[in-house]
């Protein structure tokens, strides 16, 4: 996951990505969690801030690359870039609007419910999304509905340039899952275990049929909230404090080096073949091609409504 969002920047900086790029580095363990509580045939829909749970989910890695670096053998063929991937197969949807993960994730747990599947559909967001009403709204219909719903609130503190701190009426997010009689817990968010633990309650509690769960796992962003923000609110004290001390990665392998199951030499290498096959993709990548111009208008409308030129470009021609 780190090796896939360091070859993104890449992108950034030899502007074969444009726009507004947002990584997940340092949050990590969070996606990991996923990856290994979610089954196939649950869905899960993220934010502006997704590639992660792309790979948590097991979209395929050259698709998804290609799609952020806005080649034509991309997930939407380029047309939507880092913040719209879409892969039905795999029950996976971004959106960039705050907050609508919220709905989306709810219509997939209606869908299973009409359905009578026993899957489950997690919304992540970030700690910004819970203030909007979208996180009230759908809350309270799985709570009625006791659909199976979780809501894993990625809570890294800011919100753009607002501080958790000043932006939250409740000392936690994870509490506001009492408003609709659902189980909430906040865990560290650095620590795969944990996450997994409470990920796991949750999943297994909305797959019970007792409605929705929130998780709200604690963590913090490295970079900026996206590349080009100067990022000036947060001290830089407080971001080396956090790279240096408390990136999850380090944690992770410490823990595996501590329970004896890793050396510090075969997580290394690890990480070093991680990069090896990130940079293979990449360089897969970077000899597709862009979408074509012509197609522009492609995907807009529905094959036979296509609507009359607009006067503007019937004087254009
Ligand atoms: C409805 C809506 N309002 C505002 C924005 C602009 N915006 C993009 S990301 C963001 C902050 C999101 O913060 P948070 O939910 O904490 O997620 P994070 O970026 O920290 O992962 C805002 C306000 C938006 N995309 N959608």
């Amino acid at each position: 996951m780190r090796a896939f969002e360091e070859a993104c920047l890449e992108g950034v900086s030899t502007k074969e990505i444009h726009g507004e790029l947002h990584t997940a580095i340092g949050q990590e363990a969070i996606a990991v969690a996923l990856s290994e509580t979610l089954r196939d045939d649950d869905a899960l829909v993220s934010t502006h801030r997704n590639h992660l749970h792309a790979l948590a989910k097991r979209v395929p890695l050259r698709p998804l690359m290609a799609e952020i670096f806005e080649k034509d053998s991309g997930l939407c063929g380029g047309f939507g870039g880092h913040m719209h991937i879409f892969s039905p197969e795999q029950r996976f949807s971004t959106t960039g609007i705050v907050g609508a993960s919220l709905p989306v994730a709810l219509g997939h747990a209606y869908a299973a419910r009409l359905q009578g599947r026993d899957s489950v559909a997690v919304a992540v967001i970030g700690d910004g999304a819970v203030n909007t009403g979208g996180f009230a709204e759908t809350m309270n219909m799985a709570g009625v509905l006791r659909l199976g719903l979780v809501v894993l609130i990625e809570n890294n503190e800011w919100a753009i340039s607002v501080p958790f701190s000043a932006s939250s009426a409740t000392p936690t997010l994870a509490e506001r899952a009492a408003a609709s009689s659902a189980p909430g817990v906040r865990v560290d968010g650095l620590d795969v275990d944990a996450v997994r633990g409470a990920l796991q309650d949750a999943l297994d509690h909305a797959r019970a049929g007792q409605g929705p769960a929130v998780v709200e796992a604690m963590c913090y962003r490295f970079r900026g909230h996206y590349e080009g923000d100067l990022d000036l609110y947060r001290s830089a004290a407080e971001k080396a404090d956090r790279v240096e001390n408390r990136d999850p990665l380090t944690i992770a392998a410490a823990a595996l080096r501590d329970s004896g199951i890793l050396s510090a030499q075969e997580t290394d290498e690890i990480r070093r073949a991680a990069t090896v096959e990130i940079a293979d993709v990449l360089s897969k990548v970077r000899a597709d091609r862009q979408p074509d111009p012509a197609s522009a208008r492609a995907h807009v409308f529905g094959s036979g409504l296509e609507p009359d030129p607009s006067p503007r470009e019937e004087s254009l021609a």
